[in-house]
């Protein structure tokens, strides 16, 4: 390599250190624990009752809706968000006022496209079977941006009456501003019901100072000019390049 090429080679180094620096996005991971509110920003830490909550972390806002529009919030410190609807003016579908079941619905929407990692359930059991009824894994289902509905089962070491609370998370990893949770309700001699406790999600955060494209390429004229002039005047001549 001739000594002017040499000159060029560390501006050209830190020039493509800056042009590599562009649109290096980063993401931060926000625990959303819906089983206390009082890890949010928000104006309610106790919502029962009410038919939608909204709260804030890490700059990420997420309102949390009861459906269908006659029915309020389920909340509580153990198990989170459920549905509660007047059992006396429904088809007997809504059983459980603190879970989701039959025509109820929750409706999770965030101020921003995330990066939903998984989503955690509480009260979806594993009901064990009676003498006259087999066992099953409780069931339900979610659905982003109003596209197709994805079922997932209770894990089947969470056997209802054993002590534990029912618990499961499911892995999504898909992106959304949206997600719908349903449950089948009663069927035959049982049903399929669960509690919302929470979400793991993924968000672009605000980029550290970083060079726009044209900054970086004012950058690299401006060393590459400098890296010129250095040359020149080491040879005590005007601006030559390394060909001579
Ligand atoms: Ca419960
Ligand atoms: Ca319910
Ligand atoms: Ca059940
Ligand atoms: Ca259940």
């Amino acid at each position: 390599m001739s000594k002017s090429l040499t000159k060029f080679s560390l501006p050209l180094a830190v020039a493509a250190l800056a042009w590599g620096s562009v649109g290096n996005a980063h993401a931060s991971t926000i625990e959303l624990d819906f089983t206390d509110l009082d890890s949010f920003a928000t104006s309610e830490t106790n919502p029962m009752g009410d038919q939608s909550w909204t709260g804030s972390k890490d700059g990420l806002s997420v309102t949390v809706t009861a459906g269908p529009s006659s029915s309020n919030l389920w909340w509580d410190g153990q198990d989170g968000f459920g549905v509660d609807t007047d059992t006396w003016f429904n088809s007997g579908k809504n059983y459980e006022d603190d879970e989701v079941e039959g025509s109820e619905s929750l409706t999770v929407t965030f101020s921003q496209a995330v990066d939903i990692v998984s989503m955690n359930l509480t009260d979806l059991f594993n009901e064990a079977g009676c003498s006259f009824c087999s066992s099953y894994l409780e069931k339900g289902y979610y659905q982003i941006d109003g596209g197709a509905k994805v079922a997932f089962y209770a894990d089947p070491g969470e056997v209802l009456g054993s002590g534990s609370n029912g618990e499961k998370t499911v892995a999504i990893n898909s992106t959304a501003t949206t997600i719908v949770l349903t449950a089948p309700g009663s069927f035959g001699s049982g049903g399929s019901e669960f509690s919302l406790s929470g979400f793991m999600v993924s968000v672009a955060s605000a980029a550290v100072p970083e060079l726009s494209a044209a900054g970086a390429g004012s950058a690299v004229a401006l060393f590459l000019g400098f890296g010129l002039i250095i040359a020149g005047r080491r040879r005590g001549s005007g601006i030559r390049l390394a060909a001579g």
